[in-house]
């Protein structure tokens, strides 16, 4: 699609957006931004548009039904539902609605390894990206690790190696995108408000592959039920990781502790998993799935074990804070659904004081609760969903729970509960909103609070 001079109507004024407006005023579109948060500053969503802010139309509120009617070409950013009435409205009339990452798509060049999964694809993203730049010149991390793939997409070259994290609401709207490796780590409910059903999630997750091929890779984890049953759709070759059971081809952790990795026929190790600095069974799972699309990708072994061993946990993701008065902090205020806060659970080698609780995305906790055992000797309980939390804990018999707030009563209660070496976990198993503007912040609130307090 040439798009000079079409009328191009891009909603969301986040990242996303302004890095679309970005290119699609390269390609000299007639753009319109709109956000329908009537509180936003027009201004400094003007100033982010940097040198392109004269050719871009800002309408915060209400779309205007002309502005609408006049456009070519719909963009979405991630967190807008492609069911809202614009939506439906376009499609309706046949006009194309392109996710920003299907934008992207379209002009980047080069290979693309797509990486999805509820939990832990920033950690194998970061991973995947770092190993990457040990063997290739040309290398891009992108999308939901927080840099927009249409930022850099036309920085790319046939040479160019692009890492890209993408979500659920991301994967929704490509249409065209095509990884000549994908990973899709493990399925679990998320994001359930957005997509209704789980059905739908999951089909969203698998349009990382839709388009592959016979020559292209698909990783996925041996021990996902639901990855398992729909890898069957799929038309590109897959490897299989494991960490509960050794396979015959694909990679696992075997009673050494040690990563191997089984193909054609011949087993080599690749790393011990105590010699890399990420924790807990989830990161070895990472940790394979960054080796297999390495590894799919032509990077020799040694410089993937190189990295392996250099590689340092991502911010929020069970990050160590700071170590007061012989407690152990864990910042892990990415655990934004239960199934995330499960991993950083069991993660804890000792008795651990939990914060937990915020935005409400109609989650179910049973299953975190019951992770529990006696692991976790308290909990402090947040935001919109604390009560909910609470009653979930009563009927589980879990007692040991309490209410705070603010972060800073929370860290406060947090300090005079945990004992010389036990651990104080952030790890909410929900979304930051509400109390926090995102995760980051929750994350970094948290983290300053525990720094202040008495070594
Ligand atoms: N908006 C509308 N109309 C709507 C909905 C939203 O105008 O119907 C506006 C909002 O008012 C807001 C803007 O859209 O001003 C925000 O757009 P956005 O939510 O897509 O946010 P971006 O800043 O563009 O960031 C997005 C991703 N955000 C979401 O998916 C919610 C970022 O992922 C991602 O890093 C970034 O693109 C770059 O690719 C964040 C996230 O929370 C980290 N992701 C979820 C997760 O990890 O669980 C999926």
């Amino acid at each position: 699609m040439d798009l000079k001079n079409r009328n191009v109507l891009i909603i969301g004024s986040g990242i996303s957006g302004i890095a679309a407006a970005k290119l699609l005023a390269d390609e000299g579109c007639n753009i319109t931004l709109s956000d329908s948060n009537v509180k936003l500053d027009k201004a400094k969503i003007e100033e982010n548009l940097g040198n392109i802010k004269d050719r871009v139309e800002v309408i915060i509120g209400a779309l205007p039904e002309d502005t609408a009617k006049a456009a070519d070409l719909l963009i979405l950013s991630p967190g807008v539902p492609t069911d809202i009435p614009l939506v439906k409205d376009f499609r309706e009339r046949g006009i194309p609605v392109w996710g920003e990452i299907e934008l992207a798509g379209r002009f980047a060049k080069g290979s693309l390894c797509a990486i999805t999964g509820t939990n832990g694809k920033t950690t194998t993203t970061a991973l995947t990206g770092e190993i990457m730049k040990k063997f290739y010149d040309s290398v891009f991390v992108v999308g939901n690790i927080g840099i927009p793939y249409t930022e850099y997409a036309k920085q790319t070259t046939e040479r160019s190696v692009i890492v890209a994290e993408l979500s659920s609401f991301q994967l929704e709207t490509v249409e065209t995108v095509h990884p000549k490796v994908s990973a899709i780590l493990n399925i679990t409910p998320d994001h359930l408000n957005r997509h209704h059903t789980m059905d739908n999630y999951i089909a969203a997750k698998f349009n990382i592959a839709r388009f592959q091929t016979p020559e292209d890779v698909c990783v996925l984890n041996y021990e996902d039920e639901e990855l398992k049953k729909r890898s069957k759709d799929l038309r590109c070759r897959i490897v299989w990781f494991s960490s509960r059971q050794p396979l015959e081809e694909g990679l696992y952790v075997d009673g050494n502790e040690d990563i191997i990795l089984a193909e054609n026929g011949v087993k080599k190790k690749v790393v011990n998993v105590h010699e890399m600095n990420i924790i807990g069974r989830h990161n070895y799972e990472n940790a394979m799935a960054a080796i297999a699309i390495a590894h799919a990708m032509k990077v020799p072994l040694e410089l993937i074990r190189e990295e392996l061993r250099e590689f340092k946990a991502v911010e929020h993701r069970i990050e160590y804070t700071a170590t007061k008065k012989g407690v152990r902090y864990y910042n892990d205020s990415k655990g934004t659904n239960p199934d995330a806060s499960i991993q950083a659970v069991r993660a804890m080698d000792a008795k651990t004081v939990l914060i937990g609780g915020g935005f409400d995305k109609k989650s179910e906790y049973d299953e975190w609760i019951e992770e529990f055992g006696d692991k976790i000797k308290l909990l402090v309980l947040i935001g919109q969903t604390a009560k909910d939390i609470a009653a979930c804990c009563d009927r589980h018999g879990f007692k040991n729970y309490c209410f705070a707030d603010s972060m800073e009563e929370t860290v406060k209660i947090c300090a005079e509960n945990a004992k010389p070496g036990e651990c104080v976990l952030l790890s909410p198993a929900c979304a930051s909103w509400g109390m926090f503007e995102n995760y980051e912040q929750r994350g970094r609130i948290f983290k300053e609070l525990v720094h202040k307090l008495p070594d």
